[in-house]
């Protein structure tokens, strides 16, 4: 599962990125780096089990600081978007390659209003912040319209002479842009279109169709970045009327109090809601006062900065996504080095017992007899669904190697 971060030029989406996918200093060395110049990792965070069992973890695929659990996820910085961008003005082209692979977008504003259209930089109140959520969707909607409309009636034809139904002939068309035919499904249920007669559709009818396939695609959620500056606070409230889940945020308070604490200048937990200044004698007096700005306007006021919410909100309700323990030894909770609760998995809600055996190792998947849940140290069968922050050990037939 990837995460797109969209918006239109100068809202703050590299600053948001820089800051989500600078690893937390306990893991300078860790393996995960940066993909591409605008693909990165950055990390969800959800409490660790090890509180709960009471017992030290030793995490591989994921970190755990002070109980909480960092599980690596793939961001992408997408290129600014323009008006008339599904017409390959600006980079058009080049962002709507990129929302391509995205299971989910984060839609940076700035909630200043101090930014226009395309980017230009107003006075914070100038620009009204609700016109870029409208723009966006228009944007997006429009691509895949573009897209689809190439070859709709040839596609409308052959469903209704019976030759590829069309789930199935747009699941084929819309492969490569991360739309699956669940997705489609759902849009033409939401619509009440007839998908036997697709060649009747008015063009209205078709359009709302791919709006529809577009909010269920590709789900979006709204940071109100910037919320630092004048006539923020109350864009945010306005912007809470529309129908997205909304974040506020400040992406450049995040990427300060990041830098700072790589430095070790201050102990900094993403996502946290306050830091600690470490040692006061290696800052100077502006630097404890700007740190001392975040705090109070920033960290006390909204809980955090928005950055690590963006993204937990992207992959936990968006995306319903959850963590998952796989453990060997059920006991100890450790896998066969005996290292404790080492992997943190995030799946998607609905996996059952045998799927996420599957996700571990194919050959797990083929030999599953049952699995074990750790809290009740109960068997589960099969077809059991998994819950958010279950540890779960898999009995299989054969020997894993
Ligand atoms: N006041 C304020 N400025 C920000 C914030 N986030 C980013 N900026 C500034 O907005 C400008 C554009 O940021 P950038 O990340 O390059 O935007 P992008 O074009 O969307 O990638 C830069 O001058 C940033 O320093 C924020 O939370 N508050
Ligand atoms: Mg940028």
């Amino acid at each position: 599962m990837m995460v797109g971060i969209v918006g239109k030029p100068n809202v703050g989406k590299s600053t948001f990125f820089s800051a989500a996918t600078l690893a937390p200093a306990e893991i300078a060395n860790y393996p995960f780096t940066t993909i591409k110049p605008n693909r990165g990792v950055g990390y969800v965070r959800s409490p660790c089990v090890c509180r709960e069992f009471n017992v030290k973890d030793n995490p591989v695929n994921s970190l755990c600081i002070n109980g909480m659990r960092l599980i690596p996820v793939e961001l992408i910085d997408c290129a600014g978007l323009v008006p008339g961008a599904w017409q390959g003005r600006g980079l058009g082209n080049q962002f709507l390659d990129e929302i391509r692979k995205a299971d989910a977008l984060i839609h940076i504003i700035d909630a200043s209003g101090a930014t226009d259209l395309e980017g230009r930089v107003l006075k914070p109140g100038a620009h009204d912040p609700l016109e870029d959520v409208k723009f966006l969707e228009v944007e997006i909607t429009m691509w895949l319209v573009n897209i689809l409309k190439r070859d709709w009636a040839k596609l409308a034809r052959t469903v209704e002479s019976g030759g590829k139904d069309l789930l199935s002939s747009l699941e084929e068309r819309l492969s490569g842009l991360t739309i699956k035919r669940s997705h489609i499904f759902e849009a033409v249920r939401a619509t009440g279109l007839n998908p036997e007669k697709p060649a009747s559709w008015s063009e209205e009818e078709f359009v709302a169709f791919v709006d529809n396939l577009r909010q269920i695609a590709k789900p979006m959620l709204i940071v109100a970045n910037k919320i630092d500056l004048p006539h923020a606070e109350e864009n945010l409230e306005r912007l809470k009327n529309l129908n997205y889940m909304v974040v506020p945020c400040c992406a450049e308070a995040e990427l300060a109090l990041r830098r700072a604490a790589e430095k070790e200048l201050i102990s900094y937990t993403p996502g946290d809601c306050n830091f600690k200044i470490n040692n006061p004698e290696k800052l100077t007096a502006a630097q404890i006062k700007a740190l001392e700005t975040i705090r109070e306007k920033i960290l006390l006021k909204y809980g955090s900065t928005g950055v690590q919410e963006a993204i937990n909100t992207a992959f936990f309700k968006l995306l319903n996504m959850i963590v998952v323990y796989p453990v060997e030894d059920i006991e100890h909770l450790t896998d066969h080095q005996g290292r404790v609760l080492p992997d943190a998995y995030l799946v998607p809600y609905g996996t059952t017992a045998r799927e996420f055996a599957y996700m571990i190792h194919t050959e797990l998947g083929d030999t599953f007899i049952y699995a074990v849940e750790a809290r009740e140290k109960k068997r589960i069968g099969e077809n059991h669904v998994l819950k958010d922050r279950d540890v779960i050990s898999i009995v299989s037939a054969k020997k894993r190697a």
